[in-house]
């Protein structure tokens, strides 16, 4: 059976595992599943992901995976995107864990807001722009200091964090006051060959 991946090509968290995938040059069938149209709510779904959520795979032998970080990992197994040095892999997961805890809940979810759901910037909660924009600060400290998150080549971490760090602009984040990671994105964007 080929891999099968469901997510919503809206979601840069689904776009992670899309460009994990198509950098390994692994076949795989995308299977299209709206967020905003439920259909990671029907039965049929919940099969796969009990908690409703895109991305999900199911291997070629049938297991499925859920969280988009788990599910790179698992892709790119053995494969350079995953530091060989075991220091350098702790700090690659550091990246993974900070994203899904300090970076996505705002920068992501602003995003959201603002272009899905029509809230305007304006009107955002204070702590969301806050703690976007304290997510940024962190990346462009680090990345004023190193071409990519775990040295001097593309790995996971980076791979996790250019896909809501490069649509901050729609949730109303500048990215003009983050030169750093607007070099940086262009350099992962060259790297994984991202178009989308
Ligand atoms: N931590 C999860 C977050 C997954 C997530 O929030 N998925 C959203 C789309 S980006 C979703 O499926 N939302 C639909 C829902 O929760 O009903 C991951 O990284 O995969």
């Amino acid at each position: 059976m080929t891999l099968r991946i469901y997510g919503d090509s809206i979601s840069g968290n689904c776009l992670k595992v899309k460009w994990t995938a198509d950098h390994l040059g692994l076949a795989y069938e995308w299977i299209e599943t709206g967020v905003l149209t439920g259909e990671t709510r029907t039965e049929r779904f919940l099969g796969i992901n009990p908690a409703g959520q895109v991305p999900a795979a199911v291997l070629e032998d049938g297991r499925p995976l859920a969280q988009s970080n788990a599910i790179i990992l698992h892709l790119a197994e053995g494969s350079a995107l995953i530091p060989a040095d075991a220091y350098d892999r702790a700090r690659m997961f550091e990246w993974l864990f900070w994203e899904q805890y300090s970076h996505e809940p705002y920068v992501a979810v602003a995003r959201f807001k603002v272009k899905y759901l029509g809230e305007p910037v304006e009107s955002l909660e204070p702590r969301l722009v806050e703690r976007g924009h304290a997510a940024l600060a962190r990346m462009e400290q680090a990345l004023a200091a190193s071409p990519f998150l775990v040295g001097e080549g593309v790995s996971l971490a980076d791979v996790a964090l250019v896909a809501y760090t490069r649509m901050a602009g729609n949730g109303g984040f500048d990215l003009s006051r983050y030169p750093a990671i607007q070099r940086w994105i262009a350099r992962v964007e060259q790297a994984l060959n991202i178009r989308d």
